[in-house]
């Protein structure tokens, strides 16, 4: 029998299929594992990424079925999103024709790769009946206020005519379309992620060792939380005239209390009031409101990284402690969003503030030392160190100032200790299409109001025009025109819709419940206590930060809702490196991609699955080599090959391990250790190209001894082991020779590994001279009988005055004459 993948292959899919290997059962006393790998969006065809990204979690998946483990192996579509549009825009065609189309070409390339996907739980975000029920969550959170509107400077994409949330604008670009961003004043909706920012902090703690360190560590900084002092500065006379007393204070937020003495001015955000009221009721000179309106032009994060500027505001405020007159400007490296937009400058400490001082001929002064040494003039010194010239509170250390100086202002109701999180609500809101609408009501009697639960889904309209300008739904001739839930007045349909991200925190979710109650529920109570969390999800480090933090949010937020009782969703992660091709990233641009079709037309679906889980570990980049897919190819042939002199057994016959030669001892214990690799590979280390390493080493031990039983156990074994991995074809070699119904956990037998002799050095005064085997549990007398033997020529004639037997290691023996 030649081996043939493409007949194999065809052959067991369709097997899995009838015989629904692939999907989960409704027992819910079984033991369980929810194996995910994150759902693709339907871009047209898979990527290498994508055959990665989904052999890892089908070996996983396979593996828990193997040890009898009731598994959850689901796929789906992340079916909203612009390149759907961008796609009717260029070829006319409809967004939804276009998404269903590519669903489908896609998920026949799934299917060709064998993967062990549920086919009863499969659906596409887009679909009406998902729709309906992320309507009903958006609801549910308008209604606890999670959900809700305001104006705000937002990230303009005057290509693509929509607003961009602060993640999609990469260095002032727009992430799809690398058109300049502008910053633009609208009303929005936004998801109050950050009444779950300390949550979302603490509960990393719980992921430690489970997740990648480092993705732990870019969501601790992304939520970025900092403790500190925030108290007022209030204005001299003078300036309260120049402000018509309409203010007479402001607020600023410092992590560094100790430093305080080192004041020498304060900044306030382009966007902060007191700017803004300058400049409305022209209180700036012409010039100085030109250059302000230019740095609030500037996005947020190409401003923090721009050269300092900064406009002098004619005020002073007095120094809370030291009485002085500060004077405060306007500085471009102040955040509006951030604290309180204003802050105290300690030039003296704090490069920022250094930069801009010089800039700008401003006072450093310095109030920190270092416990030992001196302070370089040349910079800021912006460690902790000793304070000094700060009134009561020098001589302290940084630490204690700290605490003191917040308890003063405290005590003096000047200030208080605060914390402050750099995570920023979540703008969901977006101008476009192909999105879940917003199920809302905009009444001109009621204000905004929620559409009726059972009125969902709000689907989007089919007949729309899309031009790629300004919303398609707002232009639509009649479906934003609907009556008040409330009060049955006319009213208009909010024609926003939610940012994709909305759909993909949750997906997890909705796979756990069986297909038949997705009209009725957006996933069952039982279905979700007993699947999650998800035991193992996998997918890009791309997504280490929102997906994975907007998936963590849901799941809090519906937890509070009462849907469901867990706090985090994933209790694993595993981020597959990228694959590269001449050590670039895999891209059209670059003319270097591999399509995985033509590998699976080629060499069939198992030389691809294996190639790709050979080549590297999996959190590790992986390199394309065309020879090494070819050896993989090979490798599967040749054990194809040598397993049809398997003689037809279905019962293993009981191996006498003792009686066996030493080849062939050799030869099972490689299978074993091959064996044990698989339990500590597939359950921890994910480290499969050792495993693959493992079985090939056992293949040739297996191939270098004639012992009929040994061979068709070590078949049998290694086709066991490898079964995750290469599939179809270990799925054909147990069903011709080995009773296909035992894939199933084997256990370790620990005499293949004993080790019967030891190997022991013999020394003579010192001096090595041999080495014996003797047995292992071999008497101290014998042993020495051995030595005295293989050392003959070296003690004969001489007397032996002393005898050691260091056990397992040597003899010694010391001789005089
Ligand atoms: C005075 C000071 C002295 C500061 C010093 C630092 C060092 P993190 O740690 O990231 O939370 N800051 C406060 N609000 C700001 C805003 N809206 N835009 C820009 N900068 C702002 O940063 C907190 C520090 O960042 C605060 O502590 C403040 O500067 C600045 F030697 O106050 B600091
Ligand atoms: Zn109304």
């Amino acid at each position: 029998m030649q081996y043939n993948p493409k007949e194999i292959e065809k052959k067991w899919q369709k097997f899995w299929i009838e015989n629904r290997y692939s999907e989960p059962e409704e027992d819910y006393n079984k033991d369980k594992r929810y194996i995910l790998s994150m759902f693709p969006y339907p871009s047209g065809r898979i990527h290498m990424g994508h055959v990665r990204n989904y052999a890892i979690g089908d070996a996983i998946a396979r593996y828990y079925r193997k040890m009898d483990k009731n598994v959850l192996h689901p796929i789906g579509w992340d079916a909203f999103g612009m390149p759907a549009e961008n796609a009717a825009i260029k070829m006319g065609v409809h967004p939804k024709k276009w998404t269903y189309e590519n669903i489908d070409y896609m998920r026949g390339e799934l299917d060709s790769l064998g993967l062990s996907f549920s086919k009863n739980r499969e659906f596409a975000t887009c679909d009406e009946l998902y729709t309906k029920w992320e309507q009903n969550f958006i609801i549910d959170m308008w209604e606890k206020g999670l959900l809700y509107k305001k104006a705000a400077m937002v990230n303009w994409c005057p290509h693509d005519k929509t607003v961009l949330a602060n993640e999609q604008v990469i260095e002032g670009k727009c992430w799809r379309c690398d058109t300049e961003v502008v910053q633009k004043e609208m009303d929005q909706y936004f998801l109050k992620i950050t009444d779950y920012a300390g949550e979302l902090l603490d509960d990393l703690k719980k992921l430690e060792g489970k997740w990648p360190s480092q993705v732990i560590a870019m969501q601790r900084n992304w939520i970025g939380r900092s403790e500190g002092l925030e108290f007022d500065f209030y204005f001299d006379e003078q300036s309260k005239n120049i402000l018509n007393n309409h203010f007479e204070k402001f607020k600023v937020f410092t992590t560094r209390p100790d430093t305080i003495y080192g004041v020498s001015y304060t900044a306030l955000a382009p966007e902060h009031e007191i700017v803004k009221y300058l400049i409305e009721n022209n209180l700036l000179p012409k010039e100085d409101i030109q250059k302000i309106k230019k740095m609030q032009n500037t996005p947020p994060r190409e401003r923090a990284q721009a050269e300092k500027e900064g406009i002098f505001l004619n005020l002073y405020v007095i120094h809370p402690l030291t009485k002085e007159k500060v004077p405060v400007w306007v500085a471009n490296f102040v955040l509006t969003e951030y604290g309180s937009g204003a802050v105290m400058a300690v030039p003296a400490h704090d490069e920022r503030d250094f930069e801009f001082a010089k800039k700008y001929n401003l006072p450093i002064k310095y109030v920190i030392k270092p416990k030992n040494g001196e302070i370089d003039k040349t910079k800021a010194y912006t460690e902790s160190g000793i304070l000094f010239d700060s009134g009561e509170f020098s001589s302290l250390d940084s630490e204690t100032a700290k605490k003191k100086i917040i308890e003063y202002f405290e005590k003096n109701g000047l200030g208080r200790k605060t914390i402050n999180f750099k995570l920023k609500d979540w703008l969901v809101s977006r101008q476009r299409y192909w999105g879940t609408p917003i199920p809302l009501v905009k009444c001109p009697k009621c204000g905004i109001v929620p559409e009726k639960k059972e009125n969902l889904p709000i689907t989007l309209p089919e007949d729309v025009k899309i031009t790629g300008e300004g919303n398609p739904l707002e232009l639509h001739p009649t479906w934003k025109y609907t009556k008040c839930p409330k009060c049955g007045s006319d009213a208009i349909r909010e024609t926003d819709t939610l940012d994709t991200f909305v759909e993909s925190s949750w997906y997890f979710l909705r796979y756990t419940t069986p297909r038949k109650y997705w009209e009725d529920y957006p996933f069952r109570k039982e279905d979700v206590d007993y699947w999650m969390s998800v035991d193992q999800y996998i997918g890009g480090i791309e997504h280490a930060i929102l997906h994975l933090l907007y998936s963590r949010f849901f799941t809090k937020v519906l937890r509070d809702l009462g849907y469901i009782k867990i706090d985090e969703p994933f209790e694993r992660l595993l981020t597959q490196g990228m694959v590269l091709k001449d050590g670039a990233k895999m891209s059209k641009s670059k003319g270097n991609v591999v399509d995985p079709d033509e590998i699976i037309e080629k060499f069939g679906a198992d030389t691809a699955r294996l190639f790709i889980l050979f080549a590297a570990p999996p959190s590790k980049e992986l390199e394309w080599n065309d020879s090494a897919v070819e050896g993989a190819y090979r490798f599967i042939k040749r054990f194809y090959d040598k397993s049809q002199n398997v003689k037809k057994a279905s019962n293993i016959a009981k191996i006498d391990h003792k009686s066996l030669k030493k080849e062939e001892k050799l030869a099972r214990k490689k299978v074993y250790e091959a064996l044990k690799k698989s339990y500590e590979v597939y359950e921890r280390s994910f480290s499969f190209n050792t495993l693959i390493a493992a079985s090939m080493e056992a293949m040739n031990a297996l191939n270098d001894q004639k012992n009929e039983d040994v061979w068709c156990e070590g078949y049998w074994i290694l086709t066991n082991i490898l079964e995750p991995i290469i599939p179809h074809v270990c799925w054909e070699i147990a069903d011709r020779l080995f009773d296909r119904k035992n894939f199933k956990k084997i256990d370790i037998l620990e005499e293949v590994f004993e080790e019967e002799s030891i190997t022991l050095a013999v020394t003579i005064n010192g001096k090595r001279r041999c080495e014996i085997e003797v047995a292992k549990d071999a008497s101290k007398e014998e042993i020495l009988k051995v030595a005295k033997e293989a050392a003959k020529k070296w003690i004969e004639n001489k007397e032996i005055i002393k005898e050691i037997v260091v056990p397992n290691r040597l003899v010694n023996l010391v001789v005089k004459g």
